[in-house]
């Protein structure tokens, strides 16, 4: 049996096991985002400012998604969310299987809104779905300003792309504007967000975007599915 085709049947298992997860959150009514990134761009951190000025508007759970460590998790526990911390052992994604099995330690009825962590990688989390309403791509100022035409499956399979540190833009060479054309000639319908979780340049149109997004979901434009099975191999 050729390669691709064993690697379709692995991805089409998955797809059973989102649609169960994507299932049960819609029956608690918990919205879902599926949080990508190379390592080191600031998902964790954006994920404790987020809940910092979320708090008393909206209840935010997080799966952590590492290859090793709870270090990630204990951040999210110091914030002051219900946190699920996964450790893939060496895999470099997450796969739907690993956040059904992460639900059963969360109280999805005290929850509005769900993160999932995925591991840090721009190439194969693009072609999981975790069960997910939304996947959001975060970048920053000091990975080099090439990520999107680079690795554009994970922008053309994502909703939202989010523009990391730039409190850091006067140090680094990094052409934003370039940036941003460069994932929308991959994906024009990508909502596109600039902000520095250190200084918090942008974190208030972020989180109130959240909380639409959240709340009243038909608000928000229209998302595309799940990536189909052809656009990504297992691996
Ligand atoms: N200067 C600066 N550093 C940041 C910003 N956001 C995150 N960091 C730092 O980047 C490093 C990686 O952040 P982390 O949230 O752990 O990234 P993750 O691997 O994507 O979860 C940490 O040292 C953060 O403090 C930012 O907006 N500006
Ligand atoms: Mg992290
Ligand atoms: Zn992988």
């Amino acid at each position: 049996m050729p390669k691709v085709t064993i690697a379709r049947h692995i991805l089409a298992a998955n797809e059973e096991v989102a649609a169960e997860v994507r299932q049960r959150l819609a029956a608690a009514g918990v919205r879902c985002i599926n949080l990508m990134s190379g390592p080191g761009a600031g998902k964790t951190t954006l994920l404790e400012r987020s809940i910092a000025r979320l708090r008393g508007r909206l209840a935010i759970g997080v799966i952590e998604g590492d290859i090793e460590t709870s270090l990630d998790a204990e951040r999210m526990e110091a914030a002051g969310s219900q946190v699920v911390q996964i450790n893939t052992r060496g895999a470099c994604h997450l796969e739907a299987h690993m956040v059904r099995d992460a639900l059963e330690a969360l109280d999805l009825q005290r929850l509005d809104l769900l993160f999932i962590e995925n591991i840090g990688n721009l190439v194969c989390p693009a072609a999981w779905d975790l069960g997910e309403d939304l996947r959001a791509v975060v970048v920053c100022t000091t990975e080099g300003d090439e990520k999107p035409a680079k690795y554009p499956q994970i922008f053309a399979a994502a909703q939202v792309l989010l523009i990391n540190k730039l409190d850091l833009l006067p140090y680094v060479d990094y052409d934003l504007e370039r940036v941003r054309a460069q994932a929308l000639a991959v994906n024009p319908g990508l909502q596109v967000f600039a902000l520095s979780c250190r200084s918090g340049e942008g974190l208030d149109a972020w989180c109130d975007w959240l909380q639409t997004f959240a709340v009243r979901p038909s608000a928000v434009p229209a998302q595309a599915g799940p990536v189909s099975q052809e656009e990504g191999a297992a691996s």
